[in-house]
């Protein structure tokens, strides 16, 4: 066994924690990783640019323009990547052979068979999205909550569409699928009517969510959203709007930390949400002073999200998915820096005694809660994170850029 990592072990067990016991723990976690990261949110079935109030900046050679070079790419992030994952999906991405094209609102099982069986190939589940936008039936920037009934009923279809493809996803791969929705709605100036909107959403979701499917199978999220670009008055899904219907309709809630205002950090709502949801989901990214869709670093914030996740005891309750997409670097590193990021909080999470510094402030020793905590920042988690990779048979430090750097060379900086 490694020295260091024995060494660090030793420093560990003396504050009651084992080390094998936080590998091994990590180890089970499956982090959804975002295919959009790979094309700059682009997609297979559609010219259109992207819309929505998101946006990708930077023009970094090499983004996956098919099917094959995305799931190439994919392939190489995860070969990086320590554990077992899951893929996550927009409808956007969808497949179509031969000069065949469906749209959205009559998507099917069949334009998803390849990807599920790349994941199958690799023994990954997949998570799932309907595509609310980057289509000419959201110019107008509504969708579910569009007054336009043809609007409103072909994006109703589009999301029954999604439900029975991410059934499909979760039968093929034996693993249940995370379908998220997110609608980019809102206007751009004060509204005349907040509420005529945020009805039609819930009459929208009403009758996506009545066609029969397998709730154990496909665990339906809502995303909410505080604003977008374009969208700065007004989000229909706004953080109530989507608590209250995914209480009151048995669904899960999603939080993107991207996604409320710049003091607010979901590191302190997870544990409200977990009291009142079976389950609860997240996207991790970073917003740099606005939901700029940053990639994640090891800072601060994704720390307390992984404490939050780790001490609440409810890890296998908390679908952790990343939701970032940055044009101006290498993509593939993007993707993998990223991901390891959210594993090496995790991990530093999984190092923690947390029944002791629980305890502490029970008792309101808060100065000696104080500088433990502090104090704790010292430990070696980097060898017991060193040692989780070397387990997984993946580079414990940055040499795994080169990987990344002569496949850059040799595959994508041929790509126009
Ligand atoms: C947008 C949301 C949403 C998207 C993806 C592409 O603000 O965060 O989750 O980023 O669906
Ligand atoms: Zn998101």
């Amino acid at each position: 066994m490694n020295v260091l990592y024995q060494a660090a072990a030793e420093k560990y067990a003396a504050y009651g924690i084992d080390t094998e016991a936080a590998i091994e723990a990590l180890r089970r976690v499956s982090i959804s990783m975002h295919c959009w990261q790979g094309d700059d949110v682009h997609g297979f079935d559609t010219k259109e640019a992207l819309s929505g109030g998101i946006q990708t900046t930077g023009n970094y050679p090499g983004r996956a323009r098919t099917p094959e070079e995305l799931m190439a790419d994919l392939d190489v992030a995860f070969s990086l990547i320590g554990g077992k994952h899951k893929l996550n999906l927009h409808a956007c991405y969808a497949i179509f052979e031969d000069g065949e094209f469906a749209d959205r609102d009559a998507l099917e099982p069949k334009h998803f068979k390849r990807w599920v069986e790349y994941a199958k190939e690799r023994g990954m589940g997949i998570d799932f999205n309907p595509t609310f936008f980057s289509h000419p039936m959201a110019a107008s920037g509504l969708t579910l909550s569009s007054p336009d009934e043809k609007v409103r009923k072909f994006w109703v279809e589009h999301g029954k569409a999604c439900i029975r493809i991410s059934e499909y996803m979760a039968k093929e791969t034996g693993v249940p699928c995370v379908m998220n929705v997110w609608i980019p709605d809102g206007y751009k100036d004060i509204p005349a009517d907040r509420m005529g909107p945020r009805a039609r959403f819930a009459k929208s979701l009403d009758e996506m969510l009545a066609i029969p499917y397998d709730k154990e199978k496909v665990l339906v999220c809502l995303e909410s959203k505080v604003f977008g670009i374009g969208v700065e008055s007004y989000t229909v899904g706004s953080a109530e709007f989507t608590m209250n219907y995914v209480a009151k309709n048995g669904l899960l809630p999603l939080m993107d930390n991207g996604h409320y205002h710049p003091t607010e950090v979901v590191s302190d709502k997870i544990s409200s949400m977990l009291l009142f949801n079976p389950k609860v989901a997240l996207h991790v990214t970073r917003g740099v002073r606005w939901d700029s869709d940053h990639v994640v670093r090891l800072d601060d914030e994704t720390r307390e999200i992984a404490k939050e996740i780790v001490a609440s005891g409810r890890m296998d309750d908390v679908a952790i998915a990343l939701d970032y997409f940055d044009a101006s670097i290498n993509r593939i590193v993007a993707w993998v820096v990223g991901m390891r990021n959210m594993q090496r909080a995790l991990l530093s999470a999984l190092l923690m005694p947390h029944d002791a510094w629980k305890a502490l402030q029970t008792e309101g020793r808060f100065t000696e809660l104080f500088v433990k905590t502090e104090e704790f920042k010292s430990l070696p988690e980097g060898e017991v994170w060193a040692e989780f990779c070397r387990r997984c048979g993946v580079p414990a430090d940055e040499t795994w850029y080169q990987t990344v750097a002569d496949y850059e060379a040799r595959v994508l900086s041929a790509r126009a």
